[in-house]
This record gives structure tokens, C-alpha cells and sequence, in this order.
């Protein structure tokens, strides 16, 4: 008997709440209670209404090229905030909601788009590490940390975000074969947006799913309605729990949809058309939720319209403290950072750059 099936024990599922009209599975709903659902619906705004300044902010040429999260806010906020102060977050660089819910202050992201060292500063306490643009460059740090918690015994786990281009790359595999082998701590949540700049999902990978690929590496994962929060959410505090009890990793692959540019340095109209993204603004990851909530009477019209003045208040009072920032720093630090000793050219590169900024009377003597 040479040839037979061989038996695969992994566990690769789909999950899905709530409908587009906002109508969940009674028997999924989490129904989280009125406050938790509340704060979620909030950051989720709060991310919107910040993406969308940081848009202007750089077609005003008052930031660098921003990469927004337009449609992802349930993907990254609803798994966020199952992460408890003790878990860590390593984050790519679309997850805003996830960094404002950790305690990074609501500037961060001008901040680090902005090119200040400041946006990559983790706040005091806060267990996460910086925005990481090198494609899945930051899936083998998550998996380290998962390797130091277990070596720890320390009863936490890691959150790391990577996209499905991420998923191309060796260190994704690598650190997911690592992983599966030590049974780390680690959720590897990948934003599966449908497209990596210009190359759509379907030429990044074969394999008939993302969650899928969980198989090879012997651990279990489950592809979740990414614009849903509620299936986020679950899908995330069930992993969370597992990997935290010692039970492993998982893949998580929320399907959702980059509704913006790549990055204000991007024209998606050369490669993709406006149809598919009007069907996914149809699945708004925002209004469904808030359809839900209205539905279980947790939001009404007046509250919606407080949360939105709230959530403006914040971002208008973040970019001021940005622009305070901006007006305050000294432009020669963008020479400090790189090296723990300055090499002489560029020690006199920056005393005539000062020289320079002192002329123009941006520095003092
Ligand atoms: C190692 C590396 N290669 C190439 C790039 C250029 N680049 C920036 S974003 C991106 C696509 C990433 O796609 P995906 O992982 O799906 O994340 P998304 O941008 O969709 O969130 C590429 C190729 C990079 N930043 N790092
Ligand atoms: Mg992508």
C-alpha cells in the first residue's frame, strides 16, 4: 500500500457574524456589552477621521507619503483591543485604531509619516513595537517575542499584523515554521486587503486561502469576515486565549479591503476598477457596525453625532500638537538615529546644515 491520503490534523475555518445589513448570527454574536461595543465603535471613527486628515495633511504637503487604513478599521481594532496590557503588538504600518487603543498618543501616526523619530517612540509601558514599513520584516521580531514569553513562562501573548503580500516573503514562513515548532504565543493576523500596491491576491499566492497556509506548520487558523468586527473579535480572543494557555499559534487571515491609495504616493485607478471598489464600500466595515448597533438600541442618532464631535475634537487637537511638534524641532536631528557615532562627513554635513537653518533663522545661534 504505497499511495493513501494522508491524515492532516489541523483545524482551518471560516467565520462571519454579521451580514452587511448588520444583522448577526444570534448564536455567534458575542454581544459585547454596551460600553465595550461602544469604545469599539469609537476607535474604529476615531481611525477613519485620522486617515482621512493625514490624507490632507499630505496633499497640503504638511506630512510625507501616508499609507491610510480606509476600510480596514474592523480588521485592526477589533483584534487590538483583545490585547491585554501584558500581551505584545507588533504592528505593519496599517493600524492605527490598534496604536491609539495600546496608549500611542492619536499624532502618532503624523508623527512617524511626518519622518520624526517621535512616531516610532513607544509610549512608556506600552508592550509594542514600532510601525514596521519592510515587508513582513516584523513577523520574525513577533515570533521572538513569543519565544522569550514561553522561555519566560510568561502567560501573555504576541499580536503581529502583516499583509498578504507579507505572506510571500521568507521571514513570513520562517517565523510561522518556528513557531509551530516551539507552539509559540503568537497570533500571526494578516490584513488580507485584496492587494499588495498593484498585484492583486490571486498572483501573490496559489493556495486557495491565506488561513490555509497555517497547514504546512501544524497549527491551526481560521479566515475571518474582516470588515466584520464581531468575527474579528472572536476569532482574535479565541487564539488569544489558546496561545496563552500554551496551546500555540494561529493564522488568522482577515478578508477585508484597502478602500484608499496604497499610499498618497500610489494611483490605484491604473490597476484596479472603481466597480470593485463600490462593492466593497458597500461592506463598510463602519456603517455595518453601526447599523448593528443601532439595531441593538447601544447607538441612536444623537450619540452618533456626539461620538463624531468627540472623535473630530481629538483628531484636530492631535494635529495641533502635531504642528506644535513640527514648530518646535530642531530639522538638524534628522542626523541623529542612524549612528551611535556620527562618521566626520556627516558631522560636518550637519554644522552646515545648522549654519544654514541659523541664516535662515529657523535655529538660534
Ligand atoms: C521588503 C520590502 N519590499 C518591498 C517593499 C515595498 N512595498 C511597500 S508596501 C508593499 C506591498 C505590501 O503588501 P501587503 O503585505 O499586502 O500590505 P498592504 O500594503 O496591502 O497593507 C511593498 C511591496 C517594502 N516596503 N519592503
Ligand atoms: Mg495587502
Amino acid at each position: 500500500m504505497p499511495r493513501k491520503k494522508l491524515p492532516v490534523k489541523t483545524k482551518v475555518e471560516y467565520l462571519s457574524i454579521l451580514d452587511e445589513q448588520g444583522v448577526p448570527d444570534a448564536a455567534l454574536d458575542p454581544k459585547l456589552k454596551g460600553d465595550k461595543s461602544l469604545y469599539l465603535y469609537r476607535l474604529m471613527l476615531l481611525a477613519r477621521r485620522m486617515d482621512e486628515r493625514c490624507i490632507n495633511l499630505q496633499r497640503q504637503g504638511r506630512i510625507g507619503t501616508y499609507g491610510p487604513c480606509r476600510g480596514q478599521e474592523a480588521a485592526h481594532c477589533a483584534s487590538g483591543i483583545v490585547m491585554e496590557p501584558d500581551d505584545w503588538v507588533v504592528y505593519a504600518f496599517r493600524e492605527p485604531g490598534t496604536a491609539i487603543h495600546r496608549g500611542w498618543p492619536v499624532e502618532h501616526a503624523m508623527l512617524f509619516w511626518g519622518g520624526f523619530e517621535d512616531g516610532c517612540r513607544v509610549p512608556n509601558g506600552v508592550k509594542d513595537l514600532p510601525l514596521c514599513v519592510p515587508i513582513a520584516s516584523q513577523v520574525p521580531h513577533g515570533m521572538g517575542l513569543g519565544w522569550a514569553m514561553k522561555l519566560r513562562n510568561d502567560p501573555h501573548c504576541a499580536l503581529v499584523y502583516l499583509g498578504d503580500g507579507a505572506t510571500s516573503e521568507g521571514d513570513f514562513h520562517e517565523s510561522m515554521n518556528f513557531a509551530g515548532v516551539y507552539k509559540l504565543p503568537v497570533i500571526f493576523f494578516v490584513q488580507n486587503n485584496h492587494w499588495a500596491i498593484s498585484i492583486p491576491v490571486h498572483n501573490q499566492t496559489a493556495s486557495e486561502t491565506i488561513a490555509h497556509k497555517c497547514v504546512a506548520y501544524g497549527f491551526d487558523g481560521i479566515q475571518v469576515d474582516g470588515n466584520d468586527p464581531l468575527a474579528v473579535y472572536v476569532a482574535t480572543q479565541e487564539a488569544a486565549e489558546k496561545a496563552r494557555k500554551g496551546g500555540g499559534p494561529t493564522l488568522i487571515e482577515a478578508v477585508t479591503y484597502r478602500m484608499s491609495v496604497h499610499t498618497t504616493a500610489d494611483d490605484p485607478t491604473k490597476y484596479r476598477s472603481e466597480a470593485e471598489v463600490k462593492t466593497w464600500e458597500q461592506r463598510d466595515p463602519i456603517h455595518r457596525y453601526g447599523k448593528y448597533l443601532r439595531k441593538r438600541r447601544i447607538l441612536n442618532e444623537a450619540l452618533e453625532q456626539q461620538i463624531e464631535n468627540e472623535v473630530q475634537g481629538e483628531v484636530k487637537a492631535a494635529v495641533e500638537r502635531y504642528e506644535a511638534h513640527c514648530r518646535n524641532v530642531d530639522p538638524s536631528t534628522v542626523f541623529d538615529h542612524m549612528h551611535a557615532e556620527l562618521p566626520a562627513e556627516l558631522v560636518a554635513q550637519r554644522a552646515e546644515y545648522r549654519r544654514c537653518l541659523v541664516q535662515e533663522g529657523v535655529l538660534k545661534e
